[in-house]
């Protein structure tokens, strides 16, 4: 038995995954994934080894993500619409072993070579990987610089997706709707892994409409996640159509996370689905570490205790631990088996973000209610900022608009958004003689690193203001009349 996904040969006519008109079965997914890791351990690929995977939503991905698990090599999820300097980055970085997509000609020339996904053939039984070993690199955001590739491993995902289905109650009679990108936590582990260790089956949409998610609950499905853009569209959506507000009421639960669900989107979703979405939180480095409990209270603001086995602690900001009151407000710091090891490549930046005791410093500030419940209220550093879900750091986007040629100085912030959270706002000095459009600027920076990375609202300055060391002042460009 696979330690990770138990129940992919326990229940062969369970459907795993519909996606369109197509339903796969447990049976089929067993035997398509271990086709695939087959294919790749004879073309020589190693347990221990890194593969990278374009993470297009389709079930031949889903298949070989759940093939390399089973044979304990390590994948490396791409975002299909990575730009050139962010994919080259990632490539060099986790050196993966191959590069592999499902429609390889789609991804013509971005890499040396591409392999297609193959899932027919002889099933290979490789021995179960150890709890230790890597099960997923995942590049993430940091301030400055370029995204880290942090290393999660079989033993981080599968103690924090039993704390999640303990939370949720999640069993194999559910069916989740999941319109979520395949290359981030949320939509990977918790999505795919986590319904595939219940047992549960995946309503995969390719793409996110609101429509579609209410068409797919209305045939029978009974999660919902998603981040808080998703459900601020799915509200406006159905607010204009109450029958589809009916579809999504019906379901057993809504679950937000990645970012935070503002209060009034919460009473709005409550009085519109007669239920209130519970939260979870959690990052990439640490997977989830707190979430409602389906049987507890549902408090808007809050994102539930911390999950059983998660030590969380609010630290100032020299890190030392704070006397748990109502009034404290600190730095998150958290302990347990679903922190990673560490990042790829770059024990610098692990050291700086682990302690020797093996806590985890979020850089997320929170409160604790009296119930224990834990209340994020803000972020320790400016530069990162959390557009759709997505976190972006400030210096990388700054960094792209610094090679386009018009560009002499950038500063990027991140402004309220009511749709995405914050969305990414570039003040740019432009040289002498120069006015590059916002709409250039824009795709220059989804062109290098990805579109979601992209600014949204582009201001060309005279200057940029400064303190006495030269340091650019964000609060004060944040603060700018729009
Ligand atoms: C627009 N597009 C461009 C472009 N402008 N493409 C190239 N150049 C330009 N200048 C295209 C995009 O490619 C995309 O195409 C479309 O326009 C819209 O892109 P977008 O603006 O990025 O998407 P948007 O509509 O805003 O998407 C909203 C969203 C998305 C909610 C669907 O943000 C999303 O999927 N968020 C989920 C993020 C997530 O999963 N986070 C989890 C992180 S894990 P096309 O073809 O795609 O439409 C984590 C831990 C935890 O945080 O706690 O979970
Ligand atoms: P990522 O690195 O993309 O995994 O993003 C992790 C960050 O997302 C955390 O540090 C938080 O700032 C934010 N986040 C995730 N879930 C929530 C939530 N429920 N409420 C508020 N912030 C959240």
């Amino acid at each position: 038995m696979h330690p990770l996904l138990p129940r992919l040969a326990a229940q062969p006519r369970h459907p795993a995954v519909r996606s369109g008109d197509a339903t796969v079965t447990y049976a089929d997914l067993d035997r398509a994934a271990r086709a695939h890791a087959a294919h790749l351990l004879a073309a020589g690929v190693r347990p221990g080894e890194r593969v990278a995977l374009w993470a297009t939503p389709d079930v031949a991905t889903i298949a070989a993500v759940v093939g390399n698990a089973l044979a304990g090599i390590a994948t490396v999820p791409l975002n299909p619409a990575l730009g050139e300097r962010e994919l080259a980055h990632v490539l060099r970085d986790a050196a993966p072993r191959q590069v592999l997509a499902s429609h390889p000609a789609t991804f013509a020339g971005r890499a040396p070579s591409i392999l297609p996904i193959v899932l027919d053939g002889p099933p290979a039984s490789p021995p179960p990987p150890a709890a230790g070993d890597t099960l997923l690199v995942l590049y993430t955001s940091g301030t400055t610089g370029a995204p880290k590739g942090a290393v999660i491993t079989h033993g981080n995902a599968a103690f924090d997706l039993d704390a999640l289905a303990g939370a949720w109650g999640w069993t194999s009679a559910d069916r989740l709707v999941h319109a979520l990108p395949l290359f981030h936590v949320h939509g990977l582990i918790l999505g795919v892994l986590g319904s595939f260790r219940v047992g549960a089956s995946l309503h995969l949409l390719p793409k996110f409409t609101p429509e579609g998610v209410c068409a797919a609950m209305a045939a029978g499905g009974t999660m919902l996640f998603a981040v808080p853009t998703m459900y601020h569209r799915i509200a406006e959506h159905c607010e204009a159509h109450p029958e589809d507000a009916r579809k999504l009421g019906r379901a057993r639960l809504l679950v937000s996370g990645s970012a935070a669900l503002p209060v009034r989107e919460n009473e709005r979703l409550s009085r519109l689905f007669g239920q209130r979405p519970l939260e979870r939180y959690g990052l990439t480095e640490t997977l989830i570490l707190c979430a409602a409990r389906h049987d507890g209270p549902r408090l808007a603001g809050t994102v539930g205790p911390p999950l059983p086995g998660v030590e969380l602690k609010l630290v100032d900001d020299h890190r030392r631990p704070l006397a748990p009151g109502p009034e404290v407000i600190g730095e998150v710091a958290v302990r347990g088996p679903c922190v990673f090891p560490g990042y790829l490549n770059r024990p610098d930046a692990t050291a700086q973000a682990m302690d020797a005791e093996g806590f985890f410093y979020t850089g997320d500030i929170a409160t604790l209610t009296p119930e224990g419940e834990v209340r994020i209220v803000g972020r320790r550093a400016t530069d990162l900022i959390k557009t759709g879900g997505y976190k972006v750091g400030a210096g990388e986007v700054e960094a792209a608009l610094l090679e386009h040629p018009a560009v002499r100085e950038a500063a990027v912030v991140g402004l309220p958004d009511d749709d995405l959270g914050e969305r990414i706002a570039a003040f740019v000095v432009a040289y002498p003689g120069q006015a590059p459009s916002p709409q250039e600027l824009a795709d220059h920076v989804a062109r290098l690193l990805a579109p979601h990375k992209r600014p949204r609202v582009v201001r060309l300055v005279s200057e940029l203001p400064r303190n006495a060391m030269g340091k650019v002042l964000k609060k004060e460009l944040a603060a700018l009349p729009k």
